[in-house]
């Protein structure tokens, strides 16, 4: 028995190579390939940096699909299938859109496989495959498997990625954490992800979780047990982390140097439309930040605008923000309403959706907006979002950020990465836009 793993890609510009910081090592296809059993064959075709082979031989294939990456995969499902293979699809777009995904393929798995992949191995070998496995939240591993793509690994940025926990306990409007997770969290055996990490090639972690400090008790003992190992690591945190002195002292013993924040917003009628407000709550936001670039750790400050409340004022101030605060690096993104959502419903019951399915629309490309925002127009939102973010990184803004950065940490290491990301970032403002999603990805420049 043989099963073909695929991760398929968003999409690219002809002639242009896939987007540089998109091309982490796929943690999913290593989770997935440990779940498989031992004697069953594996391969994996990584489809943002090399061909598919559509004809391999092979008893199934397994496509793990995101929104973005949905129409790609369908396209691909539809080539294996074209041959008599079977197809199963899994993952985040599949569990919030089970019935669209299903029309592209043998079976889905909804979602976390939990014991059904021993399950599905099973039905394929006796062929008596189901139209679906409907899993649960869980954690379902001990240890990813990264053998899977010892031939692609050189491609990858030179990140590790292992996973802590996943879901998160807050419910933000847009979020397809909050749906896949039903607003819950849950975390992985401590001295497992030690073990894993231990194992990782790269001696730079992104330790993935939507919000680590949901289990304090968790996260403290992790903290402990990382800092026997002197790495340097970075995660994704909810601001109430600064309330907790210790917590952050402990996370920078550990080696955290920067940690990735979603303030979507700094506007309070915004945060309250997507139900956020409790981040207001916390107390003083500069505050708060302080302590964190205090306690040596730099942040990646993520917002996200389109929301009822924005206009050009919104953006000015945001970067204003952004800048007094000196942050490492920011992402300014437009909404998006992914399906599943409240933030997709509203959408959707207040007829502002430009297209249904516009992961599926014909000509469809990366920052193109597909609902009506309330106070500027689609293109404006687009076009704004572009403005501010050249602004931020703009050469002058990038070397300023760069002597701040120099001065919360003398680590020559963190002091290179920050003109790594910054100059990539530079370039990548307009290399992301126009996008096209699902196309060119059967050129060989790859
Ligand atoms: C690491 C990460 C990244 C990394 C690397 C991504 C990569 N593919 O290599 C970076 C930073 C580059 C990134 C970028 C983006 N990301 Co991202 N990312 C994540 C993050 C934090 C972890 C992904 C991961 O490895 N999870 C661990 C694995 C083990 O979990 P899993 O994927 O859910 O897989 C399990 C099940 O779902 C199931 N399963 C999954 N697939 C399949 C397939 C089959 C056949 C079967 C049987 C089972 C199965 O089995 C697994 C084990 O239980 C997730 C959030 C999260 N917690 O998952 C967001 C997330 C996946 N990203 C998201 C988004 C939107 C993006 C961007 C579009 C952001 C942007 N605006 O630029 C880009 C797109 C990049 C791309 N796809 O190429 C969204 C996707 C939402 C959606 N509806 O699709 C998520 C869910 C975050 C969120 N808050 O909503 N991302
Ligand atoms: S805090 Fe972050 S991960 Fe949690 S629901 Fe809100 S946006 Fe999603």
């Amino acid at each position: 028995m043989k099963v073909t793993l695929i991760l398929p890609a968003i999409g690219k510009k002809p002639g242009e190579k896939y987007l540089k910081s998109w091309l982490m090592e796929p943690l999913t296809i290593a989770v997935i390939s440990s779940l498989i059993p031992k004697e069953v064959d594996r391969e994996f075709f990584d489809d943002r940096i090399e061909p598919i082979n559509y004809d391999t031989d092979t008893d199934a294939v397994l496509i793990t699909v995101e929104t973005y990456t949905a129409k790609r995969a369908y396209y691909i499902a539809e080539q294996f299938r074209k041959r008599g293979k079977r197809v199963i699809m899994g993952g985040y777009h599949v569990t919030l859109c089970p019935d669209e995904a299903a029309q592209h393929c043998d079976a889905i798995m909804v979602n976390n496989c939990g014991d059904n992949m021993k399950l599905l191995i099973e039905d394929l070998e006796n062929n008596s495959l189901k139209s679906c496995y409907q899993g649960k939240p869980c954690i379902d591993y001990k240890k990813a498997d990264r053998s899977v793509y010892k031939r692609q690994q050189k491609k990858y940025l030179p990140v590790s990625l292992v996973e802590t926990g996943r879901g998160c306990f807050h419910n933000c409007e847009f979020c397809s954490i909050a749906k896949y997770y039903n607003s819950g969290y849950i975390h992985r055996d401590v001295q497992d992800i030690v073990e894993e990490m231990k194992s990782c090639k790269h001696k730079l972690y992104f330790l993935v979780d939507d919000s680590i400090f949901s289990d304090k008790e968790f996260a403290r003992e992790l903290f402990k047990e990382i800092k026997k190992l002197h790495i340097t690591w970075t995660t994704q945190i909810t601001l109430d982390i600064a309330r907790d002195d210790e917590t952050l002292r402990l996370m920078k013993e550990s080696g955290c140097e920067m940690v990735l924040i979603g303030f979507e917003s700094i506007n309070s009628g915004n945060l309250k439309q997507m139900n956020k407000e409790w981040t207001a709550r916390l107390g003083e936001r500069d505050e708060l930040i302080e302590k964190i670039h205090k306690a040596g750790i730099s942040i990646y400050a993520s917002f996200v605008f389109g929301f009822d409340e924005d206009t050009e004022e919104s953006f000015i101030r945001t970067l204003e923000f952004s800048k007094k605060h000196q942050f490492f690096v920011i992402a300014y993104n437009h909404l998006l309403a992914f399906p599943g959502t409240p933030t997709y419903k509203a959408f959707q019951d207040e007829g502002r959706l430009i297209c249904d399915k516009w992961w599926l629309q014909e000509g469809y490309t990366f920052g193109t907006i597909s609902f009506v925002p309330k106070l500027v127009t689609a293109e404006e939102l687009r076009a704004l979002c572009r403005k501010y973010k050249t602004k931020f990184f703009k050469f002058g803004s990038i070397f300023q950020r760069g002597i701040t950065c120099f001065k919360r940490t003398k680590k020559l290491y963190i002091n290179f990465a920050y003109w790594y990301i910054n100059i990539l970032f530079h370039f990548e403002v307009d290399q992301r836009i126009g996008i096209p999603v699902g196309e060119n990805l059967e050129e060989l420049i790859k």
